[in-house]
């Protein structure tokens, strides 16, 4: 048991190390990229496709999908306008490392792309512990999941830098209390960037887009 900690210690440093590089190869050709987590089913894939749908004729778009199995969203990437998709089954692991983005790094001439998304293996534990060195993390929150969804998976709530609040077309059917969620929330990540939306609606969505389209300008013009 005490011989855990410090190999686990070791290997999040590693980590670290592995995204700071990908972070310095994702900065040299003034790409922004974000790691998109939530768990199964809120809605990463449809977020990336809805983005898409509205981004795609102005920003080259490159998305690196991480699932245990199958290429189902990376396909469903493509098929969505992305200019590259790249699929990386992780046989098992329940989130994608910075090595893994590394690989998918080396395959993609990121000269071509202004805007890099990565989503992330849906689970709300895992992918927060391991950095890949994206510029910003972004969690989606699904209505369906619960009200008390920051309560308890508090890590997560507190790694990111925007949240998407997801499905919000279903809140007159589900008992989900968005101020109970939000001071959730906010007890945990005070004034962090919400988008509530909806991708069967279109409802929130041109928040994001702009949110989105206005940080890859930014990191251009850096
Ligand atoms: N009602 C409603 N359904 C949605 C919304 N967004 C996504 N869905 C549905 O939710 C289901 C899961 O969506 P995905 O986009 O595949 O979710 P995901 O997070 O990528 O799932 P994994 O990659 O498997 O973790 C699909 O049936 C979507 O059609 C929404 O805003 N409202
Ligand atoms: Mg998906």
């Amino acid at each position: 048991m005490s011989l855990n900690i410090p190999i686990v210690e070791n290997i999040l440093s590693a980590n670290d190390r592995l995204a700071d590089e990908n972070r310095v190869r994702i900065d040299a050709k003034g790409v922004f990229s974000i790691n998109l987590m939530a768990s199964p089913g809120a809605g990463k894939t449809s977020i990336i496709e809805q983005t898409l749908a509205r981004i795609a004729d102005k920003l080259r778009v490159a998305v690196v999908d991480g699932d245990i199995a199958t290429s189902f969203d990376a396909d469903r990437a493509a098929a969505a306008g992305a200019k590259a998709s790249i699929q990386i089954n992780t046989g098992g692991e329940c989130h994608l490392d910075a090595v893994m983005l590394r690989g998918a790094l080396e395959q993609l001439d990121l000269s071509q792309f202004d805007l890099l998304i990565v989503e992330n293996v849906g689970n709300l534990v895992c992918p927060a512990e391991f950095r890949l060195g994206t510029h910003k993390s972004v969690l989606i929150a699904s209505v369906p999941e619960g009200d008390d969804k920051p309560y308890k998976y508090p890590g997560m709530y507190r790694s990111v830098e925007a949240l998407i609040i997801n499905k919000i077309d279903l809140l007159p059917y589900i008992p989900f209390k968005m101020d109970f969620f939000r001071r959730g929330v906010e007890a945990l990540n005070p004034g962090i960037l919400t988008f509530p939306s909806s991708c069967s609606t279109g409802e929130g969505l041109e928040a994001w887009v702009s949110w989105i389209t206005d940080q890859v300008r930014e990191q251009k013009g850096r």
